[in-house]
């Protein structure tokens, strides 16, 4: 193996753009991006809704403080605004945010007092953090946490609840399934039957009140690409295998071979495509396979759809103060999270909307929320299509027969060839062992004589940050310092710093 090694990095995507920027940093001259689009970024993507600048992958910075190397990126590059600097916003530990001010309204065309629905939004609240507390001990009540929810909330709806009247009860159980829908979204799941109650308390929180980039997300790519040699990133060029452990070749171990059949040798690659992608072409992407328990991994730990819908109007149909709005359907007091007919109601699904703000920046634009099955078909419609169900289901819970949205503008990450998904979650009986899975390198022994082949990052690789911007930048870090001190443990003086 060369003291100098050819490293290829597949995917540009911040965990592979993080990757290459410590490596190149650390004094390796060999290393290159292959990308399959003609575009860095991934999953962080800004586009426009009219004037104003959107984001349609990674929307806020989650956790801004010191412990969050994102924030540190975007601070160093002047991309935020003043309020997320200061030491107040920092020290904020909320996890995320505090309760946002709401508007809700009920499928049929009413406005209701939020104050009414404390009882459902406060159990439910109380239900989340439980489900964060079992810690893949054995011996949760139940394999997931939707199940555990339903059944918590029935039990003590029973007990807490027996005194309210029939409506206003079932009205409560419509929040629940209101609610049940946000976390979805959280989550990027289909439901929350899929998402296992064993490891939902993996994911960790930083302090610092959410922020978003008010130049767009893409500035920090844009940043960081500046700082990396021109030429490293070859665009447009889809890797198709990875053929390692090619014990013929004492140089060069791995082969990666591109769409367009050109090869490209290498001592290591770094693999960041997202787990959705892996989980559809992990049996022909990698040659030999993978070993099981890593395939079993891929395939415990979960990667749904999350997608966004923007809309624009002339004039606010919400209250000024308001930063989320919620739409109840009155017919769901059976505590759903998944609609019964797709394509006949998948609307359903999308629990409301986050309001843009400040105004003077978006104008009156708000942000829809729909995961699950519902949300992949949602992009199988026409713009018009979605602009039209959109309409009448604004019309129908505020009792305004002529809102009319001005622009509409939504995601589709499910039909995105290279994601297909959003990002991942702990799936039903997984535990931390299978995030530890997602990153051991290949070969799995130590002893090998060419080891550290194949490497693993991105998003879905990060033990506890997973889903977020800074778990897959970090995961990126994590597998260049890898080679870096594999290398300056074989060789202390190469490659030079
Ligand atoms: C965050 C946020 N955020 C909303 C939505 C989405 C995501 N995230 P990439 O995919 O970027 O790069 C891989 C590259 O590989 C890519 O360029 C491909 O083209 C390429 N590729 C693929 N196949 C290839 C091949 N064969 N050959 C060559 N190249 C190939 N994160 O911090 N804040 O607000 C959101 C949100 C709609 C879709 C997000 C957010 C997730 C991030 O976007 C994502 O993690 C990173 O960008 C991924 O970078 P990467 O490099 O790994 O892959 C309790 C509990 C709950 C736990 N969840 C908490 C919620 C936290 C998540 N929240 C997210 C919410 C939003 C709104």
């Amino acid at each position: 193996m060369s003291s100098d090694p050819k490293i290829v990095i597949v995917g540009c995507g911040i965990s592979g753009i993080a990757a290459a920027h410590r490596l190149v940093k650390a004094g390796f001259h060999h290393v290159r991006i292959l990308e399959a689009t003609a575009r860095s970024g991934g999953r962080i993507k800004t586009g426009r809704l009219g004037d104003s600048i959107v984001e349609i992958g990674a929307n806020w910075i989650h956790g801004p403080s010191e412990g969050n190397p994102v924030f540190c990126l975007a601070r160093q590059y002047g991309l935020l605004d003043p309020e997320a600097l200061t030491p107040e916003n920092q020290a904020m530990d909320v996890g995320g945010h505090p309760p946002w001010v709401p508007n809700v309204f009920s499928s049929s065309g009413r406005k209701l007092n939020a104050e009414d629905l404390q009882p459902a939004l406060e159990m439910f609240s109380e239900l989340l953090c439980e489900s964060s507390e079992f810690h893949s001990q054995g011996g949760e009540p139940w394999p997931n946490v939707g199940d555990f929810i339903r059944s918590e909330v029935q039990q003590r709806a029973a007990e807490m609840w027996k005194d309210m009247d029939a409506n206003t009860r079932s009205l409560q159980l419509c929040v629940i399934s209101n609610m049940l829908k946000v976390e979805c979204c959280v989550n990027g799941s289909h439901s929350l039957d899929e998402v296992g109650l064993g490891a939902f308390g993996l994911y960790k929180t930083l302090p610092g009140l959410d922020c978003t980039f008010p130049g767009g997300y893409e500035g920090l790519i844009k940043n960081l690409m500046s700082e990396l040699p021109g030429g490293l990133v070859t665009y447009n060029r889809p890797v198709r295998f990875v053929h390692w452990n090619n014990t013929e070749k004492r140089e060069n171990p791995v082969m990666v071979e591109c769409d367009d059949g050109e090869k490209f040798a290498a001592d290591h690659v770094i693999v960041t495509v997202p787990l959705g992608y892996l989980k559809k072409h992990h049996s022909t992407l990698f040659h030999p396979p993978l070993p099981l328990h890593k395939l079993h991994s891929v395939q415990r730990l979960g990667f749904g759809t999350n997608n966004k819908i923007y809309v624009e109007f002339d004039s606010p149909w919400w209250d000024q103060d308001c930063e989320v709005i919620y739409f109840v359907w009155e017919d769901e007091d059976a505590m759903v999270d998944q609609v019964p007919d797709v394509q006949g109601s998948w609307i359903k699904k999308l629990f409301g909307f986050t309001v843009l703000k400040p105004t003077e920046r978006y104008g009156h634009a708000l942000c829809g929320w729909i995961a699950g099955h519902e949300s992949e078909y949602m992009e199988t419609l026409s713009e018009q299509e979605v602009t039209h169900a959109i309409t009448q289901l604004i019309r129908r819970f505020t009792g305004n027969p002529i809102i009319t949205p001005r622009r509409v503008l939504r995601s589709q990450w499910f039909h995105d060839p290279w994601t297909c998904g959003s990002y991942s979650y702990p799936g039903k009986g997984c535990s931390v062992q299978d995030l530890e899975n997602m990153m051991e390198p290949l070969p799995v022994k130590e002893s090998q004589s060419q080891p550290l082949q194949v490497l693993f990052a991105g998003e879905a690789t990060h033990p506890y940050y997973y889903s977020t911007v800074h778990g897959a930048f970090l995961s990126g870090c994590r597998e260049a310092d890898r080679l870096i001190s594999h290398y300056s443990s074989i060789s202390p003086s190469q490659p030079a710093k």
